[in-house]
């Protein structure tokens, strides 16, 4: 009995502390962002109830407390920043200061405790660790054959397969995943899937389980001590990671054996002879570990976020089939039904890749990005930001910002077209849809290539339509990444393409 009643003095105590702390820095003189109403312990989460997503929500809040505020997510202290001045501020200016990441209970049961790039935290060794990654990952990306090829290939493979699909309503998502996942299968460890191979349906539910429950301000990330306590998602996270290392393990003991060659067919063999060639890889502690938390971001960033934008995609076009018309205008006359699509006719497809830009615009894949953490006192615009603050770059407000765009709720990729009939990378400055500065998307290029090249082989040959008449939802499913919801598709061939008597 006395021990309980010590423990709850200790935690009302510690509760008062935290409480006064975050009132006084109010009296201290210098200007902080407005807060959310806070109560001790639990901070603003009883203000916070409510039914929108979160990055709406956050978006929403600033008709009452300006583009800049803050609140406490139970014990911790953050920043929500809803403008791009703010946001380069952050991104850009002071990018080392704000550099830093949050360690959470379910980003370090994914990333044994931030041993990854994504989640991991700002220090020398992740520095050098990026830099690795990034020279790895250009030597197979940017302008390279190799690359445009495996794409193709994997396009070639899906249309193959939409064809016996056709009018018949599908779900599209297994056949977009399957070959996105084989695209950076190839580049990851040279290897890819066929259509119903166990191992690609076992990695198609552990991904998901981890997209559900990974880094999305669940209670037990709020109060990391909740962990003692059953959880059933916590146990789910803990089987799919344990899935996805033994598919990890399996291709890098694979590699490790073969790596004596000098042969760099792929970007596991390319960082594994880093390791064993560059000194200061044991020199700043670079562990297998390390390795293999890298492989499983690239892989894991690489089929859960281009997969959904393809998603969105054909779910935008689906609502509005006069651009899905129009794309394939600009195919039919650009290309023809000769050849397929490849990466040189970027630049003569202006409409196609103005209608990605629209769809990153409209649902962006990290609505708000990965948490970034201040690693020294700092500030935002005349705000003080204490060390250690949590700050959110809303992406979703600044891709919505009235001032910004015009209506920005209606889908139009016509806004990313100049008066020349040129695509423009953005008429805004507030459009960052792979974010900015350190933590950059490493795979923007590569994600670029895919949309584009799936896309146009896609509406080259098909039709996209709606399932009588059922419209997919728009509104998306919260979690480490923004899905879409399930739908299904009707896949026409083209008219035209039937009777040029082309197939594949
Ligand atoms: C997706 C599910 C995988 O099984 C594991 C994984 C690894 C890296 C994560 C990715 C998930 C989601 C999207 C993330 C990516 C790192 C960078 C990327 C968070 C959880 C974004 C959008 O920032």
């Amino acid at each position: 009995m006395t021990l309980i009643l010590s423990v709850l003095l200790i935690i009302l105590g510690l509760a008062f502390f935290s409480y006064w702390r975050f009132t006084t820095r109010k009296q201290s003189g210098s200007k902080y962002p407005t807060s959310l109403p806070s109560l001790p312990f639990i901070g603003s989460l009883l203000f916070m109830r409510n039914h929108k997503l979160p990055h709406v929500f956050f978006n929403s809040l600033q008709e009452k407390y300006g583009s800049l505020y803050s609140l406490k997510m139970g014990p911790h202290y953050m920043v929500i920043v809803n403008n791009h001045q703010h946001a380069k501020e952050v991104l850009l200016k002071k990018g080392k200061i704000f550099a830093g990441r949050p360690r959470t209970i379910t980003t370090d049961i994914l990333t044994r405790n931030g041993k990854d790039i994504a989640f991991g935290n700002y220090s020398p060794s992740w520095k050098f660790h990026r830099k690795l990654v990034h020279s790895a990952l250009s030597m197979f990306g940017k302008g390279s054959l190799a690359i445009q090829n495996i794409i193709c290939r994997e396009a070639a493979s899906m249309v193959e397969t939409l064809i016996n699909f056709q009018d018949n309503p599908i779900d599209m998502a297994p056949e977009l995943t399957r070959a996105v996942t084989n695209v950076v299968c190839s580049l990851c460890f040279n290897s890819s899937y066929k259509r119903g191979d166990p191992e690609f349906e076992s990695m198609l539910l552990y991904s998901q389980g981890i997209v559900d429950t990974v880094a999305k301000d669940s209670l037990v990330d709020i109060f990391p001590w909740l962990k003692i306590f059953p959880n059933k998602e916590l146990d789910m996270l803990k089987k799919c990671v344990n899935l996805r290392d033994q598919l990890l393990l399996k291709n890098f003991s694979e590699h490790k054996e073969a790596c004596s060659s000098d042969e760099v067919n792929d970007l596991m063999a390319a960082l594994l002879n880093a390791k064993l060639k560059n000194q200061q890889f044991q020199e700043v502690g670079l562990t297998d570990d390390y390795l293999l938390m890298t492989v499983g971001d690239i892989f894991g960033a690489g089929v859960e976020t281009t997969t959904t934008v393809l998603k969105w995609a054909i779910a935008y076009l689906l609502h509005y089939p006069e651009v899905q018309k129009k794309i394939q205008e600009e195919l039919d006359t650009k290309i023809g039904f000769e050849r397929q699509p490849v990466l040189s006719d970027r630049k003569s497809l202006p409409y196609l890749e103005a209608t990605i830009s629209e769809v990153l615009r409209i649902r962006p894949v990290s609505p708000l990005l990965i948490p970034h953490v201040a690693l020294e006192d700092s500030s935002i615009a005349e705000y003080t930001i204490p060390k250690g603050t949590r700050v959110i770059i809303n992406l979703w407000s600044l891709h919505h910002d009235e001032k910004e765009w015009k209506s920005p709720d209606t889908f139009d990729p016509g806004r990313f077209i100049d008066e020349h009939g040129n695509h423009v990378y953005s008429p805004s400055p507030s459009y960052l849809p792979f974010g900015a500065g350190i933590r950059v998307c490493l795979g923007e290029a590569l994600a670029k290539m895919e949309l584009f090249l799936f896309l146009s082989w896609i509406l080259q040959r098909f039709t996209l339509e709606t399932t009588d008449g059922t419209l997919p939802d728009l509104e998306g499913k919260w979690g480490v990444v923004l899905q879409v919801k399930k739908y299904t598709v009707k896949v026409k061939l083209r008219k035209v393409w039937q009777s040029a008597g082309i197939r594949a």
